[in-house]
Protein backbone atom coordinates (compact mmCIF):
# COMPACT_ATOMS: atom_id res chain seq x y z
CA UNK A 1 0.00 0.00 0.00
CA UNK A 2 0.84 3.65 -0.43
CA UNK A 3 1.99 4.32 3.12
CA UNK A 4 4.44 1.37 3.09
CA UNK A 5 5.74 2.59 -0.23
CA UNK A 6 6.22 6.10 1.22
CA UNK A 7 8.04 4.63 4.22
CA UNK A 8 10.36 2.70 1.90
CA UNK A 9 11.03 5.82 -0.16
CA UNK A 10 11.80 7.90 2.93
CA UNK A 11 14.03 5.19 4.31
CA UNK A 12 15.95 4.91 1.03
CA UNK A 13 16.35 8.70 0.90
CA UNK A 14 17.47 8.81 4.53
CA UNK A 15 20.02 6.04 4.02
CA UNK A 16 21.37 7.90 1.00
CA UNK A 17 21.67 11.12 2.98
CA UNK A 18 23.30 9.29 5.89
CA UNK A 19 25.90 7.75 3.57
CA UNK A 20 26.57 11.14 1.99
CA UNK A 21 26.91 12.75 5.45
CA UNK A 22 29.30 10.05 6.69
CA UNK A 23 31.51 10.32 3.60
CA UNK A 24 31.64 14.12 3.84
CA UNK A 25 32.48 14.11 7.56
CA UNK A 26 35.10 11.40 7.14
CA UNK A 27 36.78 13.17 4.21
CA UNK A 28 36.90 16.54 5.96
CA UNK A 29 38.33 15.05 9.15
CA UNK A 30 41.30 13.69 7.25
CA UNK A 31 44.49 15.54 6.51
CA UNK A 32 44.63 16.60 3.70
CA UNK A 33 40.87 17.19 3.54
CA UNK A 34 39.00 15.67 0.63
CA UNK A 35 35.51 15.12 -0.79
CA UNK A 36 34.37 12.33 -3.10
CA UNK A 37 33.73 13.46 -6.69
CA UNK A 38 30.94 10.92 -7.11
CA UNK A 39 28.80 13.40 -5.16
CA UNK A 40 29.19 16.07 -7.87
CA UNK A 41 26.18 14.71 -9.70
CA UNK A 42 22.97 15.95 -8.12
CA UNK A 43 20.46 17.67 -10.45
CA UNK A 44 22.45 20.94 -10.43
CA UNK A 45 25.73 19.03 -10.90
CA UNK A 46 24.31 17.04 -13.84
CA UNK A 47 23.32 20.30 -15.50
CA UNK A 48 26.75 21.85 -14.91
CA UNK A 49 28.45 18.74 -16.27
CA UNK A 50 26.36 19.05 -19.44
CA UNK A 51 27.63 22.64 -19.71
CA UNK A 52 31.22 21.43 -19.21
CA UNK A 53 30.77 18.97 -22.09
CA UNK A 54 29.86 21.94 -24.30
CA UNK A 55 32.85 24.06 -23.21
CA UNK A 56 35.32 24.73 -26.04
CA UNK A 57 38.20 23.59 -23.79
CA UNK A 58 36.61 20.29 -22.73
CA UNK A 59 37.69 18.09 -25.64
CA UNK A 60 36.93 14.65 -24.13
CA UNK A 61 33.24 14.31 -25.03
CA UNK A 62 33.67 15.62 -28.57
CA UNK A 63 36.66 13.33 -29.18
CA UNK A 64 34.79 10.21 -28.06
CA UNK A 65 31.66 11.29 -29.93
CA UNK A 66 33.82 11.57 -33.05
CA UNK A 67 34.97 7.96 -32.57
CA UNK A 68 31.40 6.73 -32.13
CA UNK A 69 29.96 8.74 -35.02
CA UNK A 70 32.78 8.33 -37.56
CA UNK A 71 34.12 4.89 -36.74
CA UNK A 72 30.85 3.17 -35.96
CA UNK A 73 31.37 0.36 -38.45
CA UNK A 74 34.82 -0.49 -37.08
CA UNK A 75 33.53 -0.35 -33.51
CA UNK A 76 30.60 -2.63 -34.27
CA UNK A 77 32.90 -5.04 -36.12
CA UNK A 78 35.39 -5.28 -33.26
CA UNK A 79 32.62 -5.91 -30.72
CA UNK A 80 30.64 -8.44 -32.71
CA UNK A 81 33.56 -10.30 -34.35
CA UNK A 82 33.14 -14.13 -34.20
CA UNK A 83 29.72 -14.08 -32.61
CA UNK A 84 26.14 -13.84 -33.74
CA UNK A 85 24.44 -12.70 -30.57
CA UNK A 86 25.41 -10.91 -27.36
CA UNK A 87 24.27 -8.62 -24.57
CA UNK A 88 25.56 -5.05 -24.63
CA UNK A 89 25.84 -3.68 -21.10
CA UNK A 90 26.68 -0.03 -20.52
CA UNK A 91 28.01 1.19 -17.15
CA UNK A 92 26.87 4.77 -16.48
CA UNK A 93 24.81 5.10 -19.65
CA UNK A 94 23.68 8.73 -19.18
CA UNK A 95 21.66 9.83 -22.19
CA UNK A 96 23.43 7.20 -24.36
CA UNK A 97 24.21 9.78 -27.08
CA UNK A 98 27.44 8.01 -28.06
CA UNK A 99 26.21 4.45 -27.72
CA UNK A 100 23.12 5.20 -29.83
CA UNK A 101 25.42 5.36 -32.89
CA UNK A 102 26.56 1.84 -32.09
CA UNK A 103 23.02 0.63 -31.34
CA UNK A 104 21.83 1.94 -34.71
CA UNK A 105 24.73 0.30 -36.55
CA UNK A 106 24.26 -3.09 -34.85
CA UNK A 107 20.50 -2.95 -35.42
CA UNK A 108 21.04 -2.06 -39.09
CA UNK A 109 23.24 -5.14 -39.43
CA UNK A 110 20.39 -7.25 -37.97
CA UNK A 111 22.66 -8.21 -35.10
CA UNK A 112 20.90 -10.20 -32.36
CA UNK A 113 21.65 -8.26 -29.18
CA UNK A 114 20.04 -6.80 -26.06
CA UNK A 115 21.06 -3.35 -24.76
CA UNK A 116 21.30 -3.20 -20.95
CA UNK A 117 22.10 0.34 -19.76
CA UNK A 118 23.04 0.63 -16.08
CA UNK A 119 22.90 3.94 -14.25
CA UNK A 120 22.91 5.11 -10.64
CA UNK A 121 20.22 7.66 -11.57
CA UNK A 122 16.65 6.33 -11.81
CA UNK A 123 15.85 9.37 -13.92
CA UNK A 124 18.42 8.39 -16.54
CA UNK A 125 16.95 4.89 -16.89
CA UNK A 126 13.37 6.21 -17.14
CA UNK A 127 14.44 8.63 -19.86
CA UNK A 128 16.20 5.89 -21.84
CA UNK A 129 13.18 3.58 -21.54
CA UNK A 130 11.16 6.35 -23.09
CA UNK A 131 13.54 7.78 -25.69
CA UNK A 132 15.32 4.74 -27.17
CA UNK A 133 12.20 2.91 -28.47
CA UNK A 134 11.35 6.10 -30.38
CA UNK A 135 14.56 5.96 -32.42
CA UNK A 136 15.01 2.16 -32.37
CA UNK A 137 11.52 0.62 -32.08
CA UNK A 138 12.83 -2.96 -32.34
CA UNK A 139 15.68 -2.63 -29.86
CA UNK A 140 15.64 -5.19 -27.06
CA UNK A 141 16.12 -3.02 -23.98
CA UNK A 142 16.47 -3.71 -20.26
CA UNK A 143 17.43 -0.64 -18.23
CA UNK A 144 18.85 -1.26 -14.74
CA UNK A 145 18.96 1.39 -12.03
CA UNK A 146 21.58 0.94 -9.30
CA UNK A 147 25.26 0.52 -8.42
CA UNK A 148 27.58 -0.75 -11.18
CA UNK A 149 28.53 -4.15 -9.79
CA UNK A 150 25.18 -5.03 -8.25
CA UNK A 151 23.46 -4.30 -11.56
CA UNK A 152 26.23 -5.97 -13.56
CA UNK A 153 25.51 -9.14 -11.64
CA UNK A 154 21.83 -8.81 -12.53
CA UNK A 155 22.69 -8.03 -16.15
CA UNK A 156 24.99 -11.03 -16.57
CA UNK A 157 22.36 -13.36 -15.07
CA UNK A 158 19.75 -12.35 -17.68
CA UNK A 159 21.09 -14.71 -20.35
CA UNK A 160 23.92 -17.09 -21.30
CA UNK A 161 24.93 -14.97 -24.24
CA UNK A 162 28.42 -13.45 -24.50
CA UNK A 163 28.73 -9.99 -22.96
CA UNK A 164 30.10 -6.72 -24.19
CA UNK A 165 30.56 -4.05 -21.51
CA UNK A 166 30.81 -0.35 -22.39
CA UNK A 167 32.50 2.00 -19.94
CA UNK A 168 32.84 5.30 -21.75
CA UNK A 169 33.79 8.92 -21.14
CA UNK A 170 37.07 8.30 -19.25
CA UNK A 171 35.00 7.68 -16.15
CA UNK A 172 37.75 5.22 -15.19
CA UNK A 173 40.00 8.29 -14.77
CA UNK A 174 37.95 9.53 -11.82
CA UNK A 175 38.93 6.56 -9.66
CA UNK A 176 41.84 6.90 -7.24
CA UNK A 177 44.87 5.49 -9.12
CA UNK A 178 45.40 2.73 -6.61
CA UNK A 179 41.84 1.49 -7.24
CA UNK A 180 41.84 1.46 -11.04
CA UNK A 181 43.45 -2.00 -11.33
CA UNK A 182 41.22 -3.34 -8.57
CA UNK A 183 38.15 -2.04 -10.46
CA UNK A 184 39.22 -3.70 -13.74
CA UNK A 185 39.96 -6.97 -11.92
CA UNK A 186 36.51 -6.87 -10.35
CA UNK A 187 34.97 -6.20 -13.74
CA UNK A 188 36.89 -9.18 -15.13
CA UNK A 189 35.52 -11.39 -12.33
CA UNK A 190 31.95 -10.55 -13.36
CA UNK A 191 32.67 -11.65 -16.94
CA UNK A 192 33.43 -14.94 -18.68
CA UNK A 193 36.39 -15.74 -20.88
CA UNK A 194 35.96 -14.10 -24.27
CA UNK A 195 33.54 -11.39 -23.07
CA UNK A 196 34.57 -7.94 -24.24
CA UNK A 197 35.14 -4.55 -22.68
CA UNK A 198 35.05 -1.27 -24.57
CA UNK A 199 36.56 1.45 -22.38
CA UNK A 200 37.01 5.17 -23.11
CA UNK A 201 40.29 6.57 -21.81
CA UNK A 202 41.80 10.04 -22.04
CA UNK A 203 45.39 9.98 -23.29
CA UNK A 204 48.36 12.03 -22.08
CA UNK A 205 48.85 15.01 -24.34
CA UNK A 206 50.09 18.61 -24.22
CA UNK A 207 49.76 19.52 -20.53
CA UNK A 208 48.29 22.94 -21.41
CA UNK A 209 45.48 21.32 -23.39
CA UNK A 210 44.63 19.11 -20.44
CA UNK A 211 44.83 21.82 -17.81
CA UNK A 212 42.61 24.14 -19.89
CA UNK A 213 39.93 21.43 -20.05
CA UNK A 214 39.70 21.49 -16.25
CA UNK A 215 40.09 25.24 -15.89
CA UNK A 216 37.76 26.64 -18.53
CA UNK A 217 37.71 30.40 -19.08
CA UNK A 218 33.98 30.73 -18.46
CA UNK A 219 34.35 29.23 -14.97
CA UNK A 220 31.90 26.35 -15.38
CA UNK A 221 34.30 23.79 -13.93
CA UNK A 222 34.75 26.11 -10.96
CA UNK A 223 30.96 26.23 -10.46
CA UNK A 224 30.82 22.45 -10.91
CA UNK A 225 33.28 21.97 -8.02
CA UNK A 226 31.67 24.63 -5.84
CA UNK A 227 28.29 23.00 -6.40
CA UNK A 228 29.38 20.17 -4.13
CA UNK A 229 29.72 22.65 -1.25
CA UNK A 230 26.29 24.03 -2.16
CA UNK A 231 24.92 20.51 -2.22
CA UNK A 232 26.33 19.88 1.26
CA UNK A 233 24.63 23.11 2.39
CA UNK A 234 21.36 22.02 0.76
CA UNK A 235 21.29 18.44 1.99
CA UNK A 236 23.39 18.26 5.14
CA UNK A 237 22.47 21.40 7.00
CA UNK A 238 25.79 23.22 6.73
CA UNK A 239 26.92 26.80 6.24
CA UNK A 240 29.73 26.92 3.70
CA UNK A 241 30.12 30.44 2.34
CA UNK A 242 30.75 29.56 -1.28
CA UNK A 243 32.55 32.80 -2.19
CA UNK A 244 35.23 31.95 0.38
CA UNK A 245 36.49 29.03 -1.71
CA UNK A 246 38.22 29.02 -5.07
CA UNK A 247 38.78 26.33 -7.68
CA UNK A 248 42.35 25.23 -8.43
CA UNK A 249 43.29 22.61 -11.04
CA UNK A 250 46.72 21.04 -11.60
CA UNK A 251 48.13 18.59 -14.10
CA UNK A 252 51.26 16.52 -13.56
CA UNK A 253 52.59 15.48 -16.98
CA UNK A 254 54.77 12.76 -15.43
CA UNK A 255 52.07 10.76 -13.68
CA UNK A 256 49.17 11.92 -15.87
CA UNK A 257 47.17 12.97 -12.80
CA UNK A 258 44.90 15.97 -13.31
CA UNK A 259 43.63 17.04 -9.89
CA UNK A 260 41.19 19.65 -8.74
CA UNK A 261 41.00 21.35 -5.37
CA UNK A 262 38.89 23.93 -3.63
CA UNK A 263 41.12 26.39 -1.76
CA UNK A 264 39.90 28.11 1.39
CA UNK A 265 40.38 31.85 0.83
CA UNK A 266 40.64 32.67 4.52
CA UNK A 267 40.67 31.25 8.01
CA UNK A 268 37.16 29.99 8.53
CA UNK A 269 34.90 27.63 10.39
CA UNK A 270 32.08 25.62 8.86
CA UNK A 271 29.37 23.72 10.69
CA UNK A 272 27.95 20.53 9.18
CA UNK A 273 25.21 19.02 11.33
CA UNK A 274 26.80 18.69 14.76
CA UNK A 275 30.35 18.84 13.44
CA UNK A 276 32.59 21.89 13.19
CA UNK A 277 35.45 22.09 10.71
CA UNK A 278 38.26 24.57 10.56
CA UNK A 279 39.78 25.65 7.26
CA UNK A 280 43.07 27.53 7.33
CA UNK A 281 43.75 30.27 4.81
CA UNK A 282 44.91 28.59 1.54
CA UNK A 283 44.12 25.11 2.81
CA UNK A 284 43.09 22.80 -0.06
CA UNK A 285 40.20 20.34 -0.20
CA UNK A 286 41.07 17.65 -2.75
CA UNK A 287 37.98 17.19 -4.95
CA UNK A 288 38.72 15.01 -7.97
CA UNK A 289 41.30 13.15 -10.00
CA UNK A 290 40.93 12.85 -13.78
CA UNK A 291 43.74 10.47 -14.69
CA UNK A 292 45.30 10.64 -18.18
CA UNK A 293 46.89 7.46 -19.50
CA UNK A 294 49.96 6.56 -21.55
CA UNK A 295 49.83 3.54 -23.89
CA UNK A 296 52.15 1.70 -21.52
CA UNK A 297 49.82 2.39 -18.60
CA UNK A 298 46.83 1.12 -20.62
CA UNK A 299 48.58 -2.09 -21.65
CA UNK A 300 49.86 -2.62 -18.13
CA UNK A 301 46.32 -2.24 -16.80
CA UNK A 302 44.99 -4.84 -19.26
CA UNK A 303 47.76 -7.30 -18.31
CA UNK A 304 47.30 -6.84 -14.57
CA UNK A 305 43.52 -7.21 -14.62
CA UNK A 306 43.17 -10.27 -16.87
CA UNK A 307 42.27 -8.76 -20.22
CA UNK A 308 43.81 -9.13 -23.66
CA UNK A 309 44.10 -6.24 -26.11
CA UNK A 310 41.93 -6.62 -29.21
CA UNK A 311 41.76 -3.20 -30.80
CA UNK A 312 41.76 0.53 -30.10
CA UNK A 313 40.16 3.43 -31.91
CA UNK A 314 41.14 7.10 -31.85
CA UNK A 315 39.70 10.49 -32.73
CA UNK A 316 41.49 12.36 -35.52
CA UNK A 317 43.74 14.25 -33.08
CA UNK A 318 44.63 11.05 -31.21
CA UNK A 319 43.63 12.73 -27.96
CA UNK A 320 41.23 10.06 -26.76
CA UNK A 321 41.01 6.31 -27.19
CA UNK A 322 38.36 3.63 -26.92
CA UNK A 323 40.16 0.38 -26.16
CA UNK A 324 38.61 -2.99 -26.81
CA UNK A 325 39.75 -5.81 -24.55
CA UNK A 326 38.75 -9.43 -24.28
CA UNK A 327 38.48 -11.25 -20.94
CA UNK A 328 41.28 -13.82 -20.71
C1 LIG B 1 32.98 12.41 -15.68
N1 LIG B 1 34.42 12.63 -15.80
C2 LIG B 1 35.02 11.74 -16.80
C3 LIG B 1 34.81 14.05 -15.96
C4 LIG B 1 36.35 14.15 -16.14
O1 LIG B 1 36.77 14.66 -17.17
O2 LIG B 1 37.07 13.71 -15.25
C5 LIG B 1 34.37 14.89 -14.79
C6 LIG B 1 34.85 16.31 -14.87
N2 LIG B 1 35.42 16.98 -13.92
C7 LIG B 1 35.72 18.20 -14.31
N3 LIG B 1 35.37 18.33 -15.57
C8 LIG B 1 34.82 17.14 -15.95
Amino acid sequence: NISDLMDDLFEAANTKTALFYNDVIKGLRENPKHLDSKYFYDAAGDKLFREIMNCPEYYLTRAELEIFSEKTVELAAALSRDRDSFDLIELGAGDATKSTYLLKELSGQQMDFRYIPIDISANVIENLNESLPKVLPRLKLTGLNGEYFEMLEKATSLSNRPKVVLFLGSNIGNMPVDRVTEFCKKLRKHLSKGDRLLMGMDIKKNPKTILAAYNDKSGITKRFNLNLLERINRELNSNFIISRFDHYATYDPESGACKSYLISLDNQTVQIGEEVFHFAENEPIFMEISQKFSFEQIQDLADKSGFKFIDQLFDSKKWFTDVIWSAE
